[in-house]
């Protein structure tokens, strides 16, 4: 994992790499971690000039190539945007497989889309950004494969053939983009699958969404829960103490300074926010930007709900989580959290408690109880509210189905919606 650290322009030069530096060195590892990826050696190299050849300096370059070969590294991660020349001249000084900032998060998030446009969208950055790897490559490529022809138009070398197939699939995968967005919202099959609340954990890369999801589900892990953790790992059931049942689900997290071709992509893994009961929002409270990234993380909701993909409802379905108080001396040093929020360490287990309480109790006043007629024809309609909610009362007249549901408020909003 490496660094190349341009330092903001202020002040005579501190000999050691600044807190930012490695704030954003402990994201990179945690992006890294999150798909797989074993940290054997992690390095900051500031830069004094990007090289367009390799942009790290040579003494760089030398020293990674000799932590590569005594770790036996087979991925090399650079934390910065390399140019497709730069990354092939660093696979070839290292004899490793080199990935950018770009290439990483596009792992992450081709393994985390979970809904169909999640995973077109993934697909679709894929692309745009294979494209441009190809460009560079060319007069190599088509001295060796040029002229033959016989898998494109006469002449066509295989980088044109390449570049042609991709952009037909860009084209094919936006069409499909739009049919889905069309029908979105008819069919939830995530959401369809669970026939219980969700609670759905949002926040930045290392605030400790995962450490907070398995200290929620780790302790009491059922048998029937081996299907959700082989099926989906971030998915999982929880008892709350009053024995209701949700089920809580991991979220791909925000990533500081996101490449604007990923933006799209991101939002569509957050999608499934929009089928929560409860957003759950984690905090990193020790970290040098947490008022920042609190305002991001709202910034995007807010956004997905000007888009149409979140009603309008769901700030009241956000619990704000305070987490790493233990960092700040505990939570008797933290105070009171303000209306909303509940402070907690997922590492030391302080707070879990409550965070529980609040999650039954939100999810108990949450529930709403509807009256709904509906035209006996309408039996899908019906058969929904029987799957989605509990129905406390029906009568059958000739007309009319009157049926008295208890509905989430997710629910109820989806059903509003014509669910
Ligand atoms: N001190 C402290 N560290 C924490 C806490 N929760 C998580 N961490 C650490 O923060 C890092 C990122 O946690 P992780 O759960 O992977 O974050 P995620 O990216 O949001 O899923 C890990 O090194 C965790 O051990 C906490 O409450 N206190
Ligand atoms: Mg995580």
């Amino acid at each position: 994992m490496i660094l190349p650290y341009e330092k903001p322009a202020r002040g005579p030069e501190a000999p050691r790499p600044d807190r930012a530096a490695e704030a954003k060195l402990a994201e990179a590892i945690g992006l890294a971690a999150s798909i797989g990826l074993a940290i054997v050696h992690t390095a900051i190299h500031p830069l004094r000039q990007r090289r367009p050849s390799t942009l790290l300096g040579e003494g760089q370059v030398e020293a990674v190539r000799q932590a590569v070969a005594d770790h036996g590294v087979q991925v090399a991660v650079v934390d910065a945007a390399l140019s497709p020349v730069q990354q092939r001249n660093l696979e070839k000084a290292w004899g490793c497989k080199v990935i950018d900032r770009t290439g990483l998060i596009l792992e992450i998030f081709g393994e985390r889309a979970r809904t169909r446009e999640g995973a077109l969208q993934v697909e679709l950055a894929h692309l745009e950004y294979q494209r441009t790897r190809l460009v560079r490559s060319w007069t190599h490529l088509e001295r060796q494969r040029g002229g033959f022809g016989f898998l494109g138009g006469p002449g066509e070398s295989q980088i044109e053939i390449d570049r042609r197939l991709i952009g037909e699939r860009i084209v094919k995968l936006r069409k499909e983009l739009e049919q889905v967005r069309r029908t979105r919202g008819l069919h939830r099959k995530a959401r369809e699958r669970v026939p219980y609340p969700v609670i759905a954990l949002v926040g930045y890369t290392n605030a400790g969404k995962s450490t907070l999801f398995n200290a929620l589900t780790g302790a009491g892990v059922h048998a029937e829960d081996q299907l959700f953790a082989t099926l989906d790992p971030t998915m999982r059931r929880i008892r709350l103490p009053s024995g209701r049942v949700a089920i809580l689900s991991d979220t791909v997290g925000f990533i500081s300074d996101l490449p604007t071709q990923l933006v799209e992509a991101f939002r569509a893994t957050l999608e499934e926010v929009a089928a929560a009961d409860i957003i759950l929002h984690v905090r990193d409270v020790a970290h040098p930007d947490s008022a920042a990234q609190r305002a991001d993380v709202l910034k995007v909701l807010s956004e997905m709900e000007e888009g149409g993909t979140l009603d309008p409802a769901w700030r009241t379905r956000v619990i704000e989580v305070l987490n790493k108080a233990d960092l700040l001396g505990g939570l008797s040093a933290i105070g009171d959290a303000p209306p909303g929020a509940v402070a907690i360490s997922a590492l030391t287990g302080e707070g879990l408690d409550a965070l529980r309480a609040a999650l039954d109790e939100r999810l108990a006043a949450g529930m709403e109880t509807l009256d709904v007629s509906l035209p006996p024809s309408d039996g899908a309609r019906i058969a929904w509210l029987y799957e989605h909610g509990e129905v406390l009362g029906r009568s059958d007249a000739e007309d009319a189905v009157r049926l008295t549901v208890r509905l989430s408020p997710a629910d109820r909003a989806r059903f509003e919606q014509g669910a």
